[in-house]
């Protein structure tokens, strides 16, 4: 295989990586590691945080880099098309995906872990299925202090989860109101980064099937985990997650 995708499975910004290789046709071996553990695949690439995406003897280690990288090389349609989609907002895509990145990656992430790190049995077992061999023994003996590090790494507070769910309705109701004229994506009739951007920051509060790595198991999960994937399926925005990972294949 040409690329390497260096990826902690079930972060949402590695899906999105995973998304733009396959919508490419860009075949390559991904290299899992478990949260912490990452930096074990990160750190030799200068990087602490994943995914990276290694080419050759080219480093690309940011998810909108390995999009524009992918759209370069690959054989799909352009994610970032040459000639914009509206004329009336030439930098809608691109704003877009810049926001979905800075605003919603962090706000999902965060919604996330409030919940599963208030259930850390549930969340262990997870892990520790999620990883191979070493990782998955390294992660079941030392999963307390790997908790301790999330929630301060990302700084995880009620104050901050409640105004990452704000920040999350907030853009939830943007995606909605701009799909409400009937256009079946963000830019319009053709599928772009932006909403490959959307569906796979958006993807673990929606849970699709299809998503590209194990999520935590729903049939498992404790009520409150189960009640913030509802609320969140039961959208407009959330039902468009659901319509593109359905369509996922035959958009690549
Ligand atoms: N802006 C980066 C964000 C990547 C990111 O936040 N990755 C997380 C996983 S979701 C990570 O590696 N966290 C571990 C760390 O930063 O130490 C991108 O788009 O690639």
């Amino acid at each position: 295989m040409p690329y390497t995708l260096i990826t902690i499975p079930f972060s949402h910004f590695c899906e999105k990586a995973r998304w733009a290789l396959d919508h490419h046709g860009l075949g390559f071996e991904e290299r899992a590691y478990l949260p912490l553990l990452h930096l074990a695949g990160a750190m030799p690439a200068g990087q602490r945080s994943v995914p990276i995406l290694k080419a050759g003897e080219k480093t690309v280690g940011d998810s909108t880099d390995i999009l524009h990288f992918c759209d370069q090389v690959g054989s799909g349609t352009r994610l970032f098309p040459a000639t914009p989609l509206d004329e009336a907002q030439p930098d809608a895509i691109e704003a877009w995906e810049e926001e979905f990145d800075r605003r919603l990656g962090p706000a999902v992430r965060l919604a996330i872990y409030a919940v599963l790190l208030e259930h850390p049995g549930y969340t262990r077992d997870f892990m520790v299925s999620s990883g191979k061999g070493w990782q998955s023994s390294v992660m079941r003996l030392s999963f307390g202090a790997v908790r301790r590090a999330i929630s301060k790494s990302y700084g995880i507070t009620p104050e901050r989860t409640q105004r990452a769910r704000g920040r999350i309705d907030d853009l939830f109701a943007r995606v909605a109101q701009t799909l409400a004229d009937g256009r079946p994506y963000l830019g319009g009739e053709s599928f772009s980064a932006a909403d490959l951007t959307f569906a796979s920051l958006a993807g673990p509060l929606v849970a699709p099937p299809e998503y590209g790595a194990p999520l935590p198991p729903l049939e498992s999960a404790p009520d409150d985990l189960r009640r913030l994937i509802d609320d969140f399926r039961n959208t407009a925005a959330g039902d468009f997650v659901m319509r593109l990972y359905a369509d996922r294949h035959a958009l690549t």
